[in-house]
């Protein structure tokens, strides 16, 4: 199982890869605020742990096992902000809620917290009830 910080770093990775083809070093760096260095020595470690293949100067790919996890963490990340939305947390604060809780849920968790959201949405008076009793507890 990936570390906390290793799921960062894959889901980072894979959105990259997603997004633009390719993950580089200073753009991990830059998703992430942290030093190159930092990332180098991260990347490594996952190479060693057959996530990715990381060359120096050819970049690096994710294994099938990388893209399978990295999938899977920003299906979870995804998955959370739909919920805290849901719940109705402030636009401002949703990003930075999932990133600190994502890494400390089970993925038994996740799938409630998926029926959840699959709840409120195969029913929109569902949401509007919510909406009223969050109504009535700021009076
Ligand atoms: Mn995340």
């Amino acid at each position: 199982m990936p570390t906390p910080s290793m799921e960062d770093y894959i889901e980072q990775i894979y959105m990259l890869i997603e997004d633009k083809g390719y993950a580089r070093v200073s753009d991990i760096a830059e998703a992430l605020s942290v030093h190159p260095s930092s990332v180098t020595k991260m990347v490594q470690k996952l190479d060693k742990d057959e996530y990715l293949i990381y060359e120096k100067y050819r970049g690096l790919v994710l294994t099938t096992k990388g893209k399978k996890i990295g999938k899977r963490l920003v299906f979870r990340h995804d998955l959370l902000e739909q919920f805290m939305k849901l719940i109705g947390v402030d636009d401002d604060k949703i990003y930075n809620d999932v990133e600190g809780i994502e890494h400390h849920l089970s993925w038994n968790a996740i799938d409630r917290i998926g029926d959840l959201v699959q709840y409120f949405e195969e029913d929109n008076s569902r949401i509007t009830e919510l909406r009223d009793v969050q109504k009535r507890n700021e009076e």
